[in-house]
């Protein structure tokens, strides 16, 4: 894969927002996030014909700003929504019973740090997503904060894989993130809280 298109790297689910996802989702392409994901997970999260629908509303967005759009976890979304690629999980189908569909796609998997690096199966995938390198308000379960040194760990461990930082990404440490091996970052509430979402993105970029 293109490894800039991990520059800045929106992941966003509706309740991860007060008030309209489609607004944020577009103020955020609009002003220059490089890779979006549909992360729809949680308390009220969309399922069914209401998450195609939202997952469809987004893709015409991520086409209108030439954004690739990722989905979270749910293969036979991205396949029937027609989206760019695919993220996974440890716990999620492994990348090599992916259908056919994801040949030319986007396939990203989370490698937390080095132990999870020697259990996964990388043959399929096209970037890793590492972390979390701070504390995060985002995700309950995402395990023990690797830190910068963890960061820096992982892309001596993974030589020239493309890998973003991910876990409590702010314009402040983002720099820092990009000195110690991440070629971007992926974030949610930096971008999802804020009260002006295009100066969020631009603050980062
Ligand atoms: N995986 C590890 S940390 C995290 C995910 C999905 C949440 C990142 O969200 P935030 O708000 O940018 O810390
Ligand atoms: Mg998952």
């Amino acid at each position: 894969m293109d490894r800039s298109r991990l520059r800045l790297y929106f992941i966003c689910g509706s309740n991860n927002v007060e008030g309209n996802p489609l607004l944020v989702i577009e103020a955020a392409l609009k002003n220059g996030v490089t890779l979006f994901q549909l992360r729809e997970k949680g308390e009220y999260a969309l399922e069914g014909e209401a998450l195609f629908d939202f997952a469809s509303d987004i893709k015409v967005l991520c086409r209108k700003y030439n954004v690739p759009f990722i989905i979270n976890d749910e293969p036979e979304l991205a396949e029937n929504v027609g989206a760019d690629g695919i993220h996974l999980g440890q716990d999620d189908l492994d990348s090599s019973l992916l259908s056919p569909y994801f040949d030319d796609k986007i396939i990203g998997l989370s490698v937390a740090d080095s132990r999870e690096l020697e259990q996964s199966d990388l043959g399929k995938v096209d970037y890793i997503g590492t972390g979390p390198v701070f504390t995060t308000p985002s995700k309950d379960d995402a395990g023990e904060v690797i830190g910068i040194h963890g960061l820096e760990e992982m892309r001596n461990l993974t030589g020239d894989m493309p890998m973003v930082a991910i876990g409590g990404i702010t314009p402040e440490n983002y720099q820092e993130c990009l000195e110690h091996g991440a070629d971007g970052v992926s974030l949610i509430s930096a971008i999802a809280g804020a009260q002006d979402v295009g100066g969020a993105v631009k603050r980062f970029l």
